[in-house]
């Protein structure tokens, strides 16, 4: 009891001063997608990394089993305000993905399954910074938080870790994502409310 209400006092005050500007601790994990949700078999899954000269690298799901995985805890964010604290995720660093991959590009367009796209500078999503993230609090990901494999990028607003995750295209000049192009903020950094365009 007395450790219950150490653990929820600690919750609290991290409630009150780690929350970035204007968000608000949600109940529960909100769905938010722009359409439908993807239904991926992990049988027909793969991963696909497409260079600026064209070059593919492809991993399956077997592929990405075998790769080293990492346990995180860490905190999401939400334009429409909502955060959520020490979430639980199991996935592959995407340091380990651009082990083989050749490519002067300083800028990656994040494609998924069903069409949705978010464009990221390559340094915010290497560094341990970024993850390919398989299961949530140790149970399989769900198809409507993105499973079978979603981008984990957790220092940007979540529009930034797109859901059922199909590959990568590197990009020599930035261009904008689904939500960029609709009027939110190019980089999104909730610490500094980079929520539209002109914030
Ligand atoms: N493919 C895809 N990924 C997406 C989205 C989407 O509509 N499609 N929505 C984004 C937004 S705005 C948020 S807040 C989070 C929501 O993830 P959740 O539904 O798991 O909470 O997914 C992001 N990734
Ligand atoms: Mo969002």
């Amino acid at each position: 009891m007395a450790v219950f209400t150490r653990g929820f006092g600690g919750r609290r005050q991290r409630e009150a001063e780690e929350l970035p500007p204007g968000q608000y601790l949600a109940d529960g994990f909100p769905v938010l997608s722009a359409g439908p949700t993807q239904y991926v078999d992990t049988d027909d899954w793969s991963f696909t990394i497409t260079t600026e000269t064209g070059e593919r690298s492809t991993w399956s799901w077997q592929d990405l089993l075998a790769m080293p995985v990492e346990d995180v805890t860490v905190d999401i964010h939400c334009v429409t305000r909502w955060s959520k604290l020490e979430t639980r995720w199991r996935g592959v660093p995407v340091d380990a993905f651009f082990e083989d991959v050749e490519s002067t590009s300083e800028y990656v367009m994040a494609h998924s399954f069903g069409g949705y796209t978010t464009n990221l500078p390559l340094e915010d999503l290497l560094d341990g910074k970024a993850w390919v993230v398989f299961e949530y609090d140790d149970d399989p990901l769900t198809p409507e938080h993105g499973g079978p494999v979603r981008l984990l990028v957790p220092h940007l607003y979540f529009w930034k870790s797109a859901k059922w995750l199909s590959g990568f295209t590197m990009m020599p000049s930035d261009e904008p994502g689904f939500w960029e192009g609709f009027g939110y903020h190019n980089y999104g950094d909730p610490w500094r409310e980079e929520r539209y365009d002109g914030d």
